[in-house]
């Protein structure tokens, strides 16, 4: 992953939605019950999943300190290598008449329900969806915070049913090299491939993403289907997911096969523990303070200690990077 500077463009400070707009909105949408009304909103080709909404929000997961970062921001700067390494590349490319709906998921591997499901039955059988403002922090040490619509992952896996061999949960990402240009190119590895031990995939903060600020989640952020694990770097957000694998072994994730140097199977936030070209003391909050952001200090776990350490209790997080 090569750091570029945005281009001012990218990172207007007017752009920047504050919570209590969002928010406030939300409620007009409720209260006048034009959820559907919503999702008619949405732009053409943004209507991945419409299971589950108008999502709930989780009072849980709503930090009043955390500014969301504005809809056009996490939905215009994005990583998807599938469709092109800039970072305004994957809106337009992934909107190109790439069909995300009707989409299809597999359970898989050491479980008693596998199943094939369609992602808006599996989100109905998941009881629907809510929503939770997160933060997000990429390994390239810049970071937003995003209100995510979907479910718990402990959910889906609960409904898999894990036998006790499965000690791990992996997840690949769709493989559609004719809608993905850069899927026709060595990138990477295709498709991409995450994983996590299977504590840390129960963990009640691990999700489901199936929408953003209370909308379908757009192709380029991983419709219909993307895992969201906010105290570990953006790589682990598998986007796209066709399958879902319960399996024994530790897997070898896609940016780990790559650069086993510098990206791990943990991934974990750690301001202590430095990228080998760059720290991870500080980041850069995309949208605020101008075009290049202003900078704070990266919190352990980023932020989900309280939540997340006992993960890791006399684990060495410098050799588990
Ligand atoms: N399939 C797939 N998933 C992916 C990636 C990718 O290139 N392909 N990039 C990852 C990285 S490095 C980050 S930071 C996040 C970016 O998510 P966003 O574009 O929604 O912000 O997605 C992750 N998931
Ligand atoms: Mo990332």
């Amino acid at each position: 992953m090569h750091l570029r500077f945005p281009k001012a463009w990218e990172l207007p400070e007017s752009a920047a939605t504050p919570e209590s707009a969002y928010l406030n909105r939300r409620a007009i949408l409720k209260t006048l019950g034009l959820g559907a009304a919503a999702l008619a909103l949405a732009p053409r080709g943004l209507r991945a999943t419409t299971a589950g909404f108008p999502t709930r929000v989780n009072a849980d997961y709503r930090d009043p300190a955390l500014k969301p970062t504005s809809y056009e921001l996490i939905t215009s700067y994005n990583n998807f290598y599938e469709f092109g390494t800039g970072k305004e590349d994957p809106k337009p490319n992934a909107n190109r008449g790439w069909k995300t709906e009707p989409w299809t998921v597999e359970l898989t591997g050491l479980i008693n329900n596998p199943i094939k499901i369609d992602a808006n039955d599996l989100v109905t059988k998941m009881g629907g969806a809510e929503q939770r403002v997160y933060r997000f922090r990429c390994v390239e040490a810049w970071s937003m915070v995003i209100p995510w619509d979907g479910f718990p992952l402990s959910k889906l896996i609960k409904f898999a049913d894990p036998k006790p061999e499965a000690k791990f949960v992996t997840f690949t990402t769709f493989n559609d090299p004719k809608s993905a240009p850069g899927q026709r190119t060595g990138a990477l590895d295709w498709p991409y491939f995450e994983g996590l031990r299977m504590d840390e995939a129960m963990n009640d903060l691990s999700f489901i993403a199936t929408g953003i600020y209370g909308r379908p989640i757009p192709n380029q952020n991983g419709a219909p289907l993307r895992l969201v694990v906010p105290w570990k770097y953006g790589f682990k957000y598998g986007k796209s997911i066709v399958k879902i694998d319960f399996v024994a072994k530790e897997p070898v994730n896609t940016w780990k096969a790559m650069q086993a140097r510098e990206y791990g199977f943990y991934a974990n936030v750690n301001p202590m523990v430095d990228h080998p070209r760059w720290s991870q003391a500080s980041e850069r909050v995309i949208g605020a303070g101008g075009a290049f952001g202003t900078r704070q200090k990266t919190l352990m776990f980023n932020g989900y200690e309280a939540q997340v350490a006992g993960l890791y209790r006399g684990m060495d997080l410098r050799r588990n990077y």
